[in-house]
């Protein structure tokens, strides 16, 4: 064999001796499959964690000389707010990088040893953290690689990890939103005060820890009414017609829960009403989550109807839902009085408390003792 020959043969021999040693040293790099809920406006959390385990012959601690972070996803840095690489290493937890977006590459020779040190046969947790900022494409993702360099001994590696599963952002108004059509519309008379309108509210899962409130609401409607915007624990009155900021907000979903809202209408006892009037509100709310704010209008689709209170409408109020009314009563016949009147007489005995269902059963034989009077004179 030529001179020349025996050198390529002795080259290429070292070259693989070299690149052999290059990766004897062996880091398992792993990805721990970190799968979080999606982010909303101004949420952060982590979005990935990679496990580094030394587990080997040698007696070398591993140290790590470059980091490498990039974002496989849809989300761009306008998206983002921060990113911050974390390095847990016997449960001390030392933040290696705090950046502005993606990639990060950092050479990590300028930090102490001991703070990227991997101690022999020892692991360590990389996790990836992200605040997400105020404006979001709806469904953009983030999916982090890391890349890792190190050496061990006089060796040096590097290994990869991919972010098995990508994290969303999802706009909060994303929350939903329904109005109940169960409440179905009624009759109102002076002095009632009754449901009109029911939003449902739910935050889907999501990063944060922040449940839904009402801030701000406006009801358009007959000026005649009193409205009472809230929950069952809590309610607030409206004046009509205008925006009207809480001093206290209403709680109106937990964090990932669901909650009700509730438009009450209540008709002034001395409130005049030569005719009957339609309630059919629109009702603006403004939904906060944390620091987000959404706007959202719902029309009552189930209009009620105020009318006159008194004998002669006794027929148009029967339909009244969930009242209690009290009866016999002194004085002046009401309704509820005329009612239990007709039935206590009808059926020999007397009733303190008049469900709905009675209520409509008492209207029904009122109606019977009325038309058989009628005919009887
Ligand atoms: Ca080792
Ligand atoms: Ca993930
Ligand atoms: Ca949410
Ligand atoms: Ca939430």
């Amino acid at each position: 064999m030529k001179r020349g020959a025996l050198l390529a043969v002795f080259t290429a021999v070292i070259l693989m001796l070299s690149f052999t040693t290059y990766s004897a040293a062996e880091l398992a790099v792993s990805d721990m499959e970190f799968a979080g809920k999606p982010f909303n406006e101004g949420d952060d959390g982590r979005v990935q964690r990679v496990l580094l385990r030394d587990h080997d012959v040698n007696s070398d601690n591993v140290v790590l000389t470059k980091l490498t972070v990039e974002n496989l996803g849809s989300a761009t840095n306008d998206e983002i707010a921060w990113v911050k690489v974390e390095l847990e290493v016997n449960g001390r937890a030392i933040t290696l990088v705090e950046s502005e977006g993606f990639p990060i590459s950092l050479v990590l020779l300028s930090l102490p040893l001991d703070q990227r040190t991997i101690p022999d046969d020892a692991s360590a947790m990389l996790t990836i953290y992200v605040g997400i900022g105020n404006k979001i494409v709806d469904g953009h993702t983030i999916q982090t690689q890391v890349d890792i360099r190190y050496s061990e001994g006089g060796e040096g590696g590097e290994a990869l990890a991919k972010d098995r599963y990508p994290e969303v952002v999802s706009r909060t108004e994303n929350l939903s939103t329904g109005l109940n059509a169960d409440l179905e519309g009624g009759i109102l008379n002076p002095g009632d005060e009754l449901p009109v309108m029911q939003i449902q509210l739910a935050d889907p899962p999501d990063s944060n820890f922040w449940g839904l409130q009402v801030t701000e609401a406006r009801v358009m409607g007959p000026t005649l009414v009193q409205w009472i915007l809230g929950t069952d624990t809590q309610k607030i009155p409206i004046a009509p017609g205008q925006s009207v900021v809480l001093d206290e907000p209403i709680l109106a979903a937990f964090d990932e829960g669901a909650g009700t809202i509730t438009l009450w209408a209540s008709i002034p006892v001395d409130a005049s009403i030569p005719s009957p009037i339609t309630v059919q509100p629109q009702l603006d709310l403004t939904v906060a989550e944390g620091e987000s704010r959404t706007n959202f209008t719902f029309s009552d689709t189930t209009p009620d109807t105020i009318v006159r209170g008194g004998f002669e409408e006794l027929q148009a109020s029967i339909s009244q839902g969930g009242t209690i009314l009290s009866a016999p009563q002194e004085g002046l016949p009401t309704q509820s009085s005329l009612c239990a009147i007709m039935t206590g007489t009808a059926l020999g005995s007397a009733f303190k408390i008049w469900s709905c269902a009675a209520w409509e059963r008492c209207a029904a034989s009122y109606r019977t003792w009325r038309s058989r009077t009628a005919k009887a004179t």
